[in-house]
């Protein structure tokens, strides 16, 4: 096994914070380091030793590639508060990555908002969609006209499990499309956005297959509509992506999903067309149906999220998937009543194993 060797000083210009340790914040935390960037991950304060202080810790990863040995990374696990009690004017955080679950993003950014530099580039690689209006607000209202944060939208279809102990094995290779989120309703950007850092598109480098997009929304939309599509029914079926394709009842309720959520989709896209992007109504129910089928391929084998979380009594991330859905099906006057009747399922199925 490699361990590479972490440099402990603090230079504020390398070092990346990472909100959220779960498989993709460890992931992004094992490319950065072996990209030769210095990681914070911002925890909460069980998972410290020591809730005084930061501490280092040993994150394992099993790469994608069997024939490459494991590799040691080095990281600094530190919380909210030691960052904004220890904060001096000179070590502002300039590059922050959001890897939470969707329901905890605007707090744990609100969390870190006081130690953030002016001109901080953050990245949400969440599921879903619904917070990132507000993210963006709170990151506008620390600081004035001049200045200027930017959040960038991370789509990835990259597969990751973390156990026990930091141990992570990198399941499977996807790409991550990365892109600047502009909020198309209140929004118009007049000054040109800046690139977001060039090491992570260095493929030399950083071993995560990334690609920047001037389309981010397309790929957003299509993500949220896939996983609306697998994440309740591997859930509801507690079953693997794949089966979802090989059980007809499973099969056929996933036909009837996608064909209410492209017809909701393509309403709402009608109504706002994005200025940035190309028209949203590309998504249709077939192509939406084959994108699904396509990623439960790719994934036969795993639990999706939602499932992992059911089956581990987590809260559910359906308020910023289906729900998210359900809003807009409702201010476009749409009727949804698969994914109404989902929604009902899994809350009561969730309430019982809670
Ligand atoms: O992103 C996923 C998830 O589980 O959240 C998919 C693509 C559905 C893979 O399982």
């Amino acid at each position: 096994m490699k361990t590479e060797t972490n440099s402990l000083n603090h230079d504020s210009e390398q070092r990346w914070y990472i909100l959220g340790a779960g498989a993709i914040g460890c992931l992004w935390a094992c490319a950065l380091r072996q990209a030769g960037e210095a990681v914070s991950l911002i925890v909460r304060e069980p998972r410290l030793k020591d809730s005084s202080k930061p501490q280092q810790q040993d994150i394992q990863l099993t790469p994608f590639d069997k024939t490459q040995s494991r590799q040691n990374f080095s990281v600094e696990l530190i919380t909210a508060a030691q960052l904004v009690q220890n904060q001096t004017a000179d070590t502002p955080i300039d590059r922050l990555i959001i890897a939470t679950k969707a329901y905890d993003a605007v707090a744990a950014v609100e969390s870190v908002l006081p130690c953030l530099a002016p001109n901080a580039k953050v990245i949400s690689l969440c599921n879903g969609m619904g917070m990132h209006q507000t993210i963006l607000a709170k990151l506008r209202s620390y600081i004035n006209q001049q200045q200027d944060r930017q959040l960038y939208l991370g789509v990835t279809s990259d597969g990751s499990l973390l156990s026990n102990n930091y141990q992570l094995t990198h399941t499977g290779q996807g790409e991550t499309f990365i892109g600047e989120y502009i909020d198309a309703i209140t929004e118009k950007r007049v000054k040109p956005s800046t690139a977001f850092p060039s090491i992570v598109f260095n493929q030399e480098k950083f071993f995560l297959n990334t690609q920047a997009s001037d389309d981010i929304n397309f790929h957003a939309w299509q993500k949220l509509l896939i996983n609306c599509a697998i994440n309740p029914l591997t859930a509801k079926y507690q079953c693997k992506n794949g089966e979802l394709l090989s059980e007809p009842v499973f099969y056929q309720h996933l036909v009837n999903l996608c064909d209410e959520l492209a017809n909701i989709y393509q309403a709402f896209s009608k109504k706002n067309m994005q200025p940035d992007s190309r028209p949203l109504s590309a998504i249709t129910a077939e192509a939406l149906l084959n994108a699904a089928s396509h990623v439960a391929t790719q994934t036969m084998a795993n639990s999706s999220s939602m499932l992992k979380d059911i089956q581990a009594g987590r809260r559910l991330e359906l308020d910023y998937l289906n729900g998210y859905i359900v809003k807009l099906a409702a201010a476009a006057g749409l009727d949804c009543p698969i994914n109404e009747q989902l929604i009902a399922d899994l809350t009561a199925n969730s309430a019982i194993i809670n």
